[in-house]
């Protein structure tokens, strides 16, 4: 396809400032070498707020690496006396990107469709791009509910996208049952629901943003399966979160380029 596809490392809550910096140092002129021979795939490192400024610092020293850098949540409001968050303004001074509405987001810090959604319109009025993640849970997946799940999150989570913005986000389908298992989804399977999904999207905001958007697949995917992911036609790259912090990563970038 056109799609420039995406690899996005989610660190999660691993790599402070001190050993994000390091690590940045070490992958980002690896991920150069890859990045600047194949324009048609990009990279995104999404390590912990706190360490976001260490990143930055380290990709500012290589400015032609190409490696882009993202945020793993923000809130939505522009300031303010939300304790403990951060704002859009802020994530945009240092990043191109932001990952929304991860599952682990979802389960542990309660986040509805509703709120992935205003955080959605924050950071596309704020010109970032929001990595928008949707998936269903094993109790679904094993009564096969995804595709209503699925359904439903993108009419809630991507509610009120203008036509612009509509053709601008990214979304990543990770099966709940398939993140930090090591079980990761078949391509043929995780490739039929991101059709879904694109199918989906189509029918709310029409074929060519539908065609324009980028649809990731997450959950355990490693430089060992993510080759049978990427010769899938509708999956456009990955959002890898355990091999992110390892070598792995490099080598899951090369193989997708
Ligand atoms: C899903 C994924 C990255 P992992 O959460 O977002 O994690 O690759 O460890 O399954």
């Amino acid at each position: 396809t056109s799609r420039t596809a995406i690899i996005a490392g989610n660190w999660k809550m691993n790599m402070g400032p001190q050993q994000a910096s390091s690590f940045a140092r070490e992958i980002i002129p690896a991920l150069g070498r890859v990045i600047q021979h194949n324009p048609s795939i990009m990279s995104i490192l999404c390590p912990p707020s706190i360490s976001l400024a260490s990143v930055h610092e380290v990709l500012e020293a290589m400015p032609t690496s190409g490696v882009e850098l993202g945020a793993q949540n923000m809130y939505y409001e522009d300031k303010g006396a939300f304790t403990g968050e951060i704002a859009p303004g802020m994530v945009k001074e240092l990043c191109t990107t932001v990952i929304l509405g991860h599952s682990e987001r979802r389960m542990y810090f309660c986040e509805s469709d509703e709120l992935v959604n205003k955080k959605t319109l924050a950071a596309l009025a704020y010109g970032l791009r929001p990595i928008v993640c949707l998936g269903e849970n094993s109790e679904q997946y094993d009564s096969g509910e995804t595709q209503s799940v699925i359904k439903a999150q993108i009419q809630q989570s991507l509610a009120g996208l203008s036509d612009e913005q509509a053709s601008q986000i990214v979304i990543a389908y990770e099966p709940i049952w398939a993140i930090g298992t090591g079980k990761a989804a078949t391509a043929v399977g995780a490739g039929h629901v991101i059709h879904f999904i694109r199918h989906t999207y189509a029918s709310i905001y029409g074929e060519s943003a539908a065609q324009a958007i980028r649809i990731l697949y997450g959950g355990s995917v490693t430089s060992a399966n993510i080759g049978e992911f990427m010769v899938h036609p509708d999956i456009d790259g990955g959002l890898i979160g355990g091999a992110s912090i390892k070598d792995d990563f490099v080598e899951i970038v090369r193989i997708s380029a």
